[in-house]
């Protein structure tokens, strides 16, 4: 039975604890908690599973706020549901050092299960979560053990339901059934320009109808006891994922502002909080809870605890009815990573011959894929060409959740996300794959993974113009540069077999994002006497070296083969060069001085970076004086191999770059002035 008069006043205090919060913080957006201050209050006081006692309780319901803006909402019931999240941070909204940043993040604030804001992101990521949930049941057992079924509830609004990436998402859970999510529709009509009848008519509801989604109507989501109808019938599955579609008023409460925009993203206004609280009969003064309301809480918490007392209690039963599944479990909620893992990598990796860079990592995936069990990922649609599948791993899908390999379809965006979502369940490994250039597609999901310090690997293929015949669509020039400039990422390129196989380890010993750049063309692997001294965590190392060395050649991937080439050729004509492969910029910046110094030592003016890409940054390494090398332009529809040669990108074409730089014949010189010809000094003369 619901306690209606109890659950209203619950809601009230969530309405009145976040405008006054937004209030005193002179921003925030007080419309949608106040809209959905109902559904909220219904869900937590009576369906919501989780313990406050312990945020990461494993068979915890999620909530998730895809309406990342209606952060009030979400703190006030973090606050109502004592999460720790006490009334001087409720005051503290959105300012310095306070736990209640403008929108919810991961990691920042107990209780807040993803980092939301960009609209669409929440309800995306909670797909991935229910995949990462159903993958880890059914390869545990725990998918029969009536332990692990918790499920997603998702609070969206329309702005949600406009972006793309929530269409991607939804027709991938509506494929795979994904019947734990519950999404909440917070259709208000209204969002910042105005009525959404200014550029969203469709019909949602049909939309995810047709997704395979079940559709839930409630046509008057402020009336709590409506709510619990609809929230009744959400829970008991049909085997589909569900969306409630909740009629709300924006701002409900407000008696100017409901039902309109100026309630979205604005303090209502003392007199209009006044009004509020006339109009709701609210008495408890600024910031406090009534005391009925505290306890109606309270006593819901102290439910939920003795629940999550009593399964954990189940849940080290089953642990303890079998030793290896035990074991399996903790190797998924560990994520654990073997300590000999990159020598067992580097043993598995194709050194025998020149082999591509994505075919390396197809190999080496295998290794590791049976090393750590956590390891679960698929591609957009390209597996054949990214190399990404486990062999026999079994396809991920409504009739095997426990197979390792997911097809996410062509939809990079929900894949990004997805990703997102599954490292956040907190029992694998995730990664996910397409062609390197389509990165931009999911661009802002890699960026969320690094502002939440995901653990997500991106195996992204066919980097460069190499692709040749596909044409400058499908030749990345800026990603890379694009990927390098995101804090927090981590950008490895390897060159060869031997590197591939160390940077995977890099890679899932990482403990946040790191993108894996792979060719399509081969790639000689190094000389035995080279191979033993590649370690990507270093971020660089030396491979090719003469004493007394006055140019440095840097490269990254299939230009450090490249780079071997003119250095040989360079030699010829007694120039004494040393070679360094640069895996990772990222990595390399990490290095102490020492070691920095030791590879690039500073007292070598001149340095050449050598990356088939945009120069864009080289210049940090080579120093201004220093030549980049790279393709500051856009790609071209032809054989790889005529478009290295047009480009430059052959031995020859390098030396001849280098020389035209460094050096200068008698005529360059002018005057007193010294030297024109751009060699920055380098000529000598
Ligand atoms: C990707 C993205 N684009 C734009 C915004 C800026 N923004 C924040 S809320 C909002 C309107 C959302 O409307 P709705 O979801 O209906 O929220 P409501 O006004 O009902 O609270 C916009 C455009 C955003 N947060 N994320
Ligand atoms: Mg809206």
């Amino acid at each position: 039975m619901l306690n209606v008069e109890m659950v209203k006043k619950t809601a009230d205090t969530i309405r009145v604890l976040s405008a006054e919060a937004i209030q005193k913080a002179k921003s925030g957006h007080p419309g949608m908690p106040m809209g959905c201050a109902d559904y909220a209050a219904v869900l937590w006081s009576k369906y919501l599973r989780h313990n406050p006692a312990n945020p990461n309780w494993l068979g915890r319901d999620r909530f998730v706020l895809s309406a990342g803006h209606g952060s009030m909402l979400l703190y006030s019931l973090l606050h109502l549901f004592e999460y720790g999240l006490d009334m001087e941070e409720l005051k503290s909204f959105r300012q310095w050092g306070s736990l209640t940043p403008g929108h919810p993040e991961y990691g920042h604030t107990d209780g807040v299960e993803v980092t939301t804001g960009p609209l669409g992101s929440g309800f995306s990521s909670a797909v991935g979560m229910a995949i990462a949930k159903r993958h880890f049941a059914a390869r545990t057992g725990l998918d029969k053990s009536g332990l692990y079924d918790g499920k997603i509830f998702v609070v969206s609004g329309d702005g949600c339901m406009m972006e793309g990436c929530t269409s991607e998402s939804a027709s991938l859970a509506g494929h795979l059934k994904l019947d734990e999510l519950i999404v909440f529709y917070d259709d208000n009509n209204i969002s910042i320009e105005g009525n959404t009848a200014i550029a969203f008519t469709e019909d949602v509801a049909a939309r995810f109808a047709a997704y395979n989604w079940r559709v839930v109507r409630c046509d008057d989501a402020n009336d709590v006891e409506k709510v619990d109808a609809a929230l009744a019938e959400a829970m008991n599955s049909d085997g589909r994922p569900t969306i409630i579609v909740g009629k709300t008023k924006i701002g409900f409460g407000a008696p100017n502002k409901e039902g309109k925009s100026s309630a979205h993203g604005e303090p209502l206004g003392d007199e209009e909080i006044a009004a509020l609280r006339a109009n709701l009969n609210y008495t408890a003064a600024p910031f406090t809870v009534a005391d009925d309301v505290k306890a109606f809480c309270a006593n819901r918490v102290a439910e939920l605890k003795a629940e999550a007392a009593a399964w954990d209690k189940k849940y080290q039963e089953f642990l303890d009815a079998d030793a290896d599944r035990a074991k399996l479990i903790a190797s998924y909620i560990n994520q654990s990573v073997p300590a000999d893992i990159e020598a067992q990598l580097i043993a598995a990796a194709p050194v025998d011959k020149p082999t591509a860079s994505r075919a390396s990592s197809g190999v080496v995936l295998q290794k590791a894929a049976e090393l750590v069990p956590a390891l679960f990922g698929g591609a957009a649609d390209l597996a054949p060409s990214t190399k990404s599948n486990v062999k026999d791993g079994g396809e991920f899908g409504p009739d095997n959740y426990a197979g390792r390999n997911i097809h996410f379809g062509v939809r990079e965006f929900a894949m990004g996300l997805a990703a997102n979502g599954m490292a956040l369940n907190g029992t694998c490994i995730p990664y996910c794959s397409t062609f390197f250039v389509f990165c931009d597609y999911l661009k802002p999901a890699i960026r969320l993974a690094a502002i939440q310090n995901l653990h997500v690997i991106y195996i992204f293929t066919h980097d460069s113009f190499y692709v040749g015949e596909d044409g400058p669509t499908h030749e990345p020039i800026e990603q890379i540069a694009m990927l390098r400039s995101i804090p927090g990422v981590t950008v490895i390129r390897p060159a060869n077999a031997n590197e591939v196989a160390s940077a995977w380890a890099t890679a899932l010993q990482a403990d946040g994002p790191v993108v894996l750049l792979l060719t399509r063309q081969d790639l000689a692997p190094y000389a035995p006497e080279v191979a033993s001294k590649v370690d990507v965590s270093k971020g660089a190392f030396v491979v090719d070296d003469e004493e007394d060395f006055d140019l440095i050649l840097l490269a990254t991937g299939s230009e450090v083969n490249l780079a071997l080439g003119a250095a040989k050729l360079l030699r010829e004509e007694e120039v004494r060069v040393r070679v360094v492969s640069m895996p990772s910029q990222e990595l390399f910046l990490q290095q102490d001085y020492e070691y920095q110094e030791e590879v690039l030592p500073s007292y070598c003016g001149a340095v050449v970076s050598i990356e088939a890409a945009s120069t864009f940054g080289w210049e940090r390494f080579t120093g201004l004086d220093g030549l980049t090398i790279g393709l500051d332009h856009f790609g071209a529809s032809a054989p790889y191999k005529v478009l290295a040669d047009k480009f430059g990108f052959t031995p020859e074409g390098i030396v001849e770059q280098i020389k035209d730089y460094f050096s200068c014949d008698e005529e360059d010189l002018e005057g007193e002035g010294g030297c024109s010809c751009g060699c920055h000094g380098h000529c000598g003369e």
